[in-house]
């Protein structure tokens, strides 16, 4: 079992929720109560829709995320503007598309932080602003009072910090309870109680590989998890994704992702096992072995094959998914009982998102990047302050840019120009504005690179899809999302679409000059 300095391990918190409170002193005064809202944004890794209950019961159970959405708003129509961490983070941070903030991609970018960010206008407005977590910006935050990061992507166990002082240092525990106990203490011994404040809590789960705590590691084993209807999906009519490299049979690794270390067995991603098991503790490390062990030998001593294979891996994914989640869901009760506790709640916007979606065997795939529904496709709940009347669910067309103009307005700072988003004020409001957006646009720039997505840029109505694949592709595909949800048919060039496809091209184009997409608006004329 893991366990952090400042507070107990999680699983006893759980079975000790009581507790917290006995370790508090500090409750909102009356005039707190009184000021401009604070807003804690919780934003986890990789976690995508289907694996939240709220919005789809048939894989995981999520109590603490479906109160959230239960006692607030749940956005079914939530999306990023680019599927990747650091261009989503930067589309937030920003409120501007990865054109404008001009981080494109995890791999040759180098966040600008001499740019306008939504903390640093806060922070100017008197907000106190803290963000501990992944930050995959590759430049140090700016625009909080204070901040603790895990370099890159971090690890689950036994994690490194880069604190603001520029040490770094190593923490005994699992990273999304440390991330927790450090977003507690903030709020708790790190803040003046007398001034609102935005806390960013951005945890590295669900990432990829999906390891889970110890605590958690023998949940769900006797679930089999239903298989997608097109996890055997043959990519007809869709060039770009048959040439993406994330299909579960193929191309998950039995030894990185799925754990399956044996000896004489190495991994062509992770040669060293060490790399990820190796920054265990003893106990972790035994329990991990102890759980792991049997299922590795009946791996390698029952080869499977073909399709049993993929979905005998399709099972263990889900299942280390699931796990890995648990321990999220169950510390983001422990925010909420905290905001409860200090009677912060009527004051505060809770805000639940991921920095994409994921594929959780929807076309035979893990991983995100396309534009595709499952990972354009962003999770999005929202626990409202007190005089925002909206609840149940939002269906109008967001998207992440659309936070920064959304926390200026709350905080009453005025919303640059230069913002590609929209407040979603009017619609925590329970208005249904007439003008509302009736279109989104995307780009994802990061290819060549792993999991070879192709570039592709394009337009997402209520009803349609239209992506261009360019770089050293040139395809189109358009989608009717009413009649193929799953998006098998590429409509593009059949007759009878050329109507919608004009329609559609005409809008792709609106948008791009709109946000002054220049090398995407070069590339559309290119592809006509
Ligand atoms: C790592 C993962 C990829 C993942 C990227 C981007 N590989 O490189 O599978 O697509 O991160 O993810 S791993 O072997 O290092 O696990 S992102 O969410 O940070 O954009
Ligand atoms: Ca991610």
């Amino acid at each position: 079992m893991n366990t952090s300095p400042l507070y107990p391990p999680l699983c006893q918190w759980i079975t000790g929720a009581a507790a917290l409170a006995s370790l508090v002193s500090c409750t909102a005064t009356p005039s707190q109560k009184a000021s401009r809202p604070n807003i804690v944004y919780i934003m986890t890794d990789d976690h995508t829709a289907q694996m939240m209950s709220c919005y789809d019961r048939r894989y995981v159970h999520t109590p603490h995320l479906d109160q959230l959405a239960a006692e607030g708003v749940l956005f079914t129509q939530s999306f990023v503007a680019n599927s990747l961490s650091g261009p989503s983070r930067a589309c937030i941070l920003t409120g501007k598309h990865s054109c404008a903030n001009r981080f494109y991609d995890n791999t040759t970018c180098v966040f600008d932080t001499t740019q306008m960010t939504y903390p640093k206008l806060l922070r100017q407005a008197g907000y106190q602003t803290a963000v501990i977590g992944k930050w995959h910006l590759e430049s140090l935050p700016a625009g909080f009072d204070y901040w603790k990061i895990v370099p890159g992507q971090g690890d689950y166990y036994n994690p490194c910090f880069i604190l603001q002082s520029g040490d770094t240092v190593r923490q005994e525990g699992y990273l999304t309870n440390l991330i927790t106990d450090d977003a507690l203490e903030w709020m708790e011994h790190r803040r003046d109680a007398s001034r609102p404040f935005c806390l960013l809590i951005h945890h590295k789960a669900l990432h990829r590989n999906w390891m889970a705590d110890t605590c958690h590691l023998s949940l769900y084993e006797d679930k089999e998890y239903p298989l997608p209807d097109n996890f055997f999906d043959t990519y007809e009519g869709r060039l770009a994704a048959e040439s993406a490299e994330m299909r579960i049979g193929r191309d998950m690794d039995p030894l990185y992702d799925l754990k399956m270390y044996r000896e004489d067995k190495s991994s062509p991603l992770r040669p060293n096992y060490e790399a990820f098991v190796g920054r265990m503790n003893r106990p972790q490390r035994e329990a991990w072995e102890r759980f792991y062990r049997p299922i590795t030998e009946e791996f390698y001593r029952t080869p499977l094959q073909g399709k049993e294979l993929a979905q005998w891996k399709f099972n263990r994914y889900m299942r280390d998914y699931a796990k890995t989640l648990r321990s999220l869901d169950d510390n983001v009760g422990r925010v909420m009982d905290y905001l409860r506790e200090h009677d912060l709640l009527d004051n505060t916007l809770v805000v639940y998102t991921s920095d994409q979606g994921f594929y959780m065997g929807e076309h035979g795939w893990f991983d995100k990047r396309f534009m595709y529904e499952e990972s354009m496709h962003t999770p999005l709940l929202m626990r409202l302050p007190k005089g925002f009347n909206a609840r149940g669910e939002i269906g109008q067309l967001v998207q992440n840019i659309d936070f920064a103009p959304t926390f200026l307005e709350l905080a009453g700072v005025s919303v640059p120009k230069e913002i590609h988003g929209v407040s979603l004020l009017p619609l925590l409001r329970g208005e249904h504005p007439s003008s509302w957006r009736r279109s989104l646009y995307y780009h994802f720039y990061e290819y060549p690179a792993e999991h070879s997505v192709k570039r592709h840029y394009g337009v997402r109505t209520e009803r349609y899809k239209l992506i261009h694949f360019y770089n050293d592709i040139d395809t189109w595909e358009l989608y009717d999302l009413q009649n193929d949800p799953t998006e098998m048919h590429n409509l593009y060039g059949q007759p009878g679409t050329e109507e919608v496809t004009a329609t559609l091209r005409q809008e792709l184009e609106r948008l791009q000059r709109q946000y002054n997409d220049v090398e995407g608006l070069q590339n559309f004329r290119q592809g006509l």
